[in-house]
């Protein structure tokens, strides 16, 4: 089937794209910094599908790890035909006169850098085999901005443009580039955000059902599925009882 890279395959979106490619026959890269997490993804995904499995343990803010630990995987694993740039973060929530600054940067160096680091090494991967296919998480959090949301809001409205950018760019090596935006869905996304505070977490999906990280990788694999010749360029998918990033309907 082929062979794709998923960062942050160690919790929700990312977990689930992996579980979810490597049923579908793919060789499946994993990332992440729990170490952990995925030598026990690997083996599940090992034993319940067959899969072969590259588990990559580093930090994608950290631009010498990304170009050491990424750049140096075996050749036959750099034909890479789909990047799934997934790995990313909301920390807090605050309004911007409150805003911690170490949160700012881990949003920016994780949800900007980071995608761009990983992007910079796969592509001439992809490029030099004429084919490939990128496929960018952003969120409903790029199109609208919500109260609080400032600087998460403003790193996945970046992951939009750079999106566009690289279509641009990449169109004469025929890389297909694929955004898509995910409205609220129910992962460690808010245990992250609030920082372990489990009831604050669970406190957001109250009132509606929100998407499951499986939700998201199947849309994410149906972009993967197109005749050669078609790419879904955005994609927005929220939950029924989502209107927008900032309009649920919790009644
Ligand atoms: P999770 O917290 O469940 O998963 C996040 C994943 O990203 C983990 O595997 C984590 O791995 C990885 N990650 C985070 N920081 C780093 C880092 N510095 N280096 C390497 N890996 C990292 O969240 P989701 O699955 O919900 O989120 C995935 C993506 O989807 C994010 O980009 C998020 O912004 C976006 N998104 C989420 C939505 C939601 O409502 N859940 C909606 C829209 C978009 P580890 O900690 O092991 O490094
Ligand atoms: C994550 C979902 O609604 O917190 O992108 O922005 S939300």
């Amino acid at each position: 089937m082929g062979i794709v890279l998923i960062t942050g395959a160690t919790a929700g979106f990312g977990q689930a794209c992996a579980e979810t490619f490597a049923a579908k026959g793919f060789d499946v890269i994993i990332t992440g910094r729990r170490k952990d997490r995925l030598e026990a993804l690997q083996t599940q995904l090992t034993q319940e599908f067959g899969a072969n499995v590259l588990p990559l343990n580093f930090d994608v803010r950290d631009e010498k790890e990304v170009a050491a630990v990424l750049g140096n995987i075996p050749e036959e694993w750099k034909a890479v035909d789909i990047l799934v740039n997934n790995a990313g973060l909301a920390a807090g929530l605050s309004t911007i006169d409150e805003g911690s600054i170490s949160d700012w940067d881990a949003m920016i160096d994780t949800n900007v850098k980071g995608l761009l680091y990983v992007s910079r090494t796969v592509i001439p991967w992809m490029r030099a085999r004429t084919t490939g296919h990128i496929i960018n998480i952003g969120s409903t959090a790029a199109k609208h901005v919500y109260a609080k949301g400032n600087v998460y809001c403003a790193s996945k409205a970046a992951v939009d443009a750079i999106s566009q950018g690289m279509r641009i760019d990449l169109l004469p090596y025929r890389i297909k580039v694929t955004a898509v935006h995910p409205g609220a869905a129910e992962t460690e996304f808010s245990l992250v955000r609030f920082k372990g505070d489990e009831q604050k977490a669970k406190d957001v999906y109250n009132g509606f059902i929100p998407l499951s990280a499986q939700d998201v990788a199947d849309v994410v694999y149906y972009c993967t599925t197109l005749p050669p010749h078609v790419c879904i360029n955005d994609l927005v998918v929220t939950p029924l009882q989502q209107a927008n990033a900032y309009y649920i309907d919790k009644n």
